[in-house]
């Protein structure tokens, strides 16, 4: 299971749709806030593969951790062109990566919203994440992604990471993501 997280408003619903293939997206689209929990069936490149990415309204954040049973993978998504938001947005993402439950997990900082001409740039948002002191302090594997909901950037990469996170740099944008992805597997199992 993974779990799409992240502060309220962040671009979490919008990412999710984009990622799931939904096309009637445009600048006129409009998101209702999520109160709940959505669910989205996301397809591998290839269609062999579905996966089920359950989104956490982050108005829900203070029970978040009623949902970390069973989850290999987290999304956070930050909205990067929001300064209010970020910081609190690092000090709730920690707040995550201490949590028991999540300590064997994948990471994927999202920084959403990088189509808006006043975002923050990548190397900023994670200065105002405090993202390198947060990588020295704990045990997980988190991958930056940069993204829009909006515009489809970063979201092939999103679901390159989705199906395939340890060979994700060298399968790159030609590789197939589930045939690595079960060599990557066989290669845990053979150990
Ligand atoms: N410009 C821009 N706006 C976005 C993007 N993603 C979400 N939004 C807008 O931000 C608001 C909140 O988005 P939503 O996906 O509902 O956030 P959630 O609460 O995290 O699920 C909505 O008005 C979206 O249209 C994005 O990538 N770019
Ligand atoms: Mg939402």
């Amino acid at each position: 299971m993974c779990l799409c997280i992240g502060p309220a408003k962040s671009g979490k619903t919008l990412l999710m749709k984009k990622l799931q293939g939904d096309c009637d997206i445009d600048d006129a689209y409009q998101t209702v806030p999520t109160n709940g929990v959505n669910l989205y069936t996301i397809r591998s490149k290839d269609g062999h593969f579905d996966m089920v990415v359950r989104e956490i309204g982050g108005s829900m954040a203070p029970i978040w951790k009623h949902y970390f049973d069973r989850v290999r993978k987290v999304i956070y998504v930050v909205d990067a062109s929001n300064l209010c938001q970020i910081s609190a947005a690092g000090v709730l993402l920690y707040s995550l990566l201490v949590e028991p439950k999540l300590q064997h997990v994948k990471i994927c900082l999202t920084l959403g919203k990088m189509d808006l001409s006043y975002r923050q740039m990548r190397n900023e948002a994670l200065l105002m994440l405090h993202f390198a002191r947060l990588k020295r302090e704990v045990s997980q594997n988190i991958t930056v992604i940069e993204a829009s909901g909006m515009e489809g950037q970063g979201i092939e990469q999103l679901r390159n990471w989705l199906f395939n996170p340890e060979t994700l740099r060298a399968v790159g944008s030609t590789g197939n993501a589930a045939a690595a992805a079960a060599a990557a597997n066989a290669t845990i199992s053979s150990k």
